[in-house]
């Protein structure tokens, strides 16, 4: 057993962390508290609302430019488990965790399955990878995958996909995210019809093998590592694929997948409405896929995004928890990976609160009225709330940590992830 499984955050530790600071939380959550009647029915959301970890990102990332490692990268699936393991220790919000396969191949799938489970984790959907060439692969992806002019190329593909939904089966995860970087990069280099319709006869031979209960998530992305067109460039392409295959295939919003100035909180709203939205790869960007921590750029937007799913979540009357994939994807370059993840999800906990705050009834009878004022007042009411308090109470009650960072460093937590793997280790991801 690893230092670092039986570093795991002691319950007296996080006791002890939580008491020095348990006055501060109490009044700053009970000014909160008196002025909101549902404040329980918006605890237990949060307490119920776990969030996704990508097994690509537990290591340093980097660019073409360069990557800088800080050190105690996990080796192997096991310590990339036990890291997501300690981060749901400090944070009771990280239960589930997203492998990358082939880069996270599980070798002895109940050994991992245990180890998860003994950490209180969940695998949440497995992805498959048509965007590289592995060292023993016949046929090339360079020009493409599923959507590719020959015939062979395709069914490596296809045949790629059953093995991830099979891996999946193993560990108990109930859906596969399917990402392809198919497109071109100049004009006249692809028929888009044709690229189109060669891609969905693969999905829908992908689709056959799904499992009773599963669900195939189709991500989308306005560009690269194509730069003139994507066969699954945008939240409309995604939707046909996903409407044209059946009821088992949904659209994944990666919030960085997006041209310029786009209205996600508008996609997410129609998706919604149209019960085809899957999940989310939640991160932030300024730019173009900048894979930034979630709400470190647009936090507002997220809030938007929020209370857009809050909206139509109800109208539905879905379960916020676990009718939708809550995942991160994200990439290191700068910061630990860890620290990284613990803020990201505070972010989406802390906009996932204020969306709650939102008083619908309220918000509604204003636009009815088409008062405008009054509807961004009642709107911006909620997003200007500190809802930390909130997310932090909803934290202690499951046993989690006030301040997760703060105990992590406090704990050298890095450090001794250095010592026990070296400082130069390489994780398997991007
Ligand atoms: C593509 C993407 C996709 C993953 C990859 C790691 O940009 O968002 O979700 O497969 O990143
Ligand atoms: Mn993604």
């Amino acid at each position: 057993m690893s230092n670092i499984l039986q570093m795991q955050i002691e319950k007296y530790k996080i006791e002890e962390h939580n008491q020095k600071r348990s006055a501060d939380q109490q009044r700053s959550f009970e000014y909160l508290a008196t002025s909101l009647p549902n404040v329980n029915s918006i605890l237990q959301k949060l307490q119920d609302f776990q969030i996704a970890i990508p097994s690509w990102a537990l290591g340093s990332g980097g660019t073409r430019f360069g990557r800088f490692s800080i050190g105690g990268d996990p080796r192997s699936l096991e310590e990339k488990i036990e890291d997501v393991g300690l981060l749901h220790s400090l944070n009771r919000s990280s239960g589930a965790i997203s492998l990358h396969i082939p880069w996270d191949i599980p070798k002895n799938a109940s050994a991992i399955k245990a180890l998860a489970a003994q950490l209180g984790l969940r695998f949440d959907a497995v992805n498959s990878n048509t965007f590289q060439d592995q060292p023993d692969q016949q046929h090339s992806y360079k020009f493409g995958s599923l959507q590719h002019t020959d015939k062979s190329v395709r069914k490596q593909a296809i045949d790629h996909n059953i093995e991830v939904i099979k891996h999946g089966e193993s560990l108990g995860s109930e859906a596969i995210t399917v990402w392809l970087a198919d497109g071109s990069c100049f004009p006249g280099q692809l028929n888009f019809r044709k690229a189109f319709q060669r891609t969905l006869e693969s999905l829908q031979e992908i689709y056959q093998f799904l499992p009773e209960n599963w669900k195939m998530f189709v991500e989308y992305k306005a560009y690269e590592p194509n730069f003139y067109s994507m066969t699954v460039g945008d939240w409309g392409q995604s939707y046909l694929y996903a409407s044209k295959l059946g009821k088992k295939a949904y659209t994944l919003v990666d919030l960085g997948h997006h041209l310029p100035n786009a209205n996600i909180e508008q996609i997410v709203s129609l998706l919604l409405m149209e019960g085809k939205l899957g999940g989310f790869h939640f991160n932030d960007s300024k730019y173009g896929d900048d894979d930034l921590t979630v709400g470190s750029i647009n936090p507002y937007q997220l809030f938007l995004i929020f209370y857009e799913l809050v909206e139509g979540m109800d109208e539905r009357g879905m379960n916020h928890a676990n009718d939708l994939g809550w995942m991160i994807d994200a990439s290191h370059n700068l910061k630990d990976p860890l620290e990284d993840l613990m803020q990201s999800i505070e972010a989406i906990k802390i906009a996932y609160a204020q969306a709650l705050l939102v008083d619908q009834e309220k918000l509604e009878d204003a636009r009815n009225k088409n008062d405008v004022t009054r509807a961004q007042e009642i709107l911006q009411e909620a997003y200007r709330t500190d809802a930390r308090p909130l997310v932090a109470q909803a934290r202690i009650n499951v046993g989690g940590v006030l301040e997760p960072i703060a105990l992590y460093r406090e704990l050298k937590v890095r450090e001794h992830l250095i010592k026990e793997r070296g400082q130069k280790t390489v994780a398997t991801g991007l």
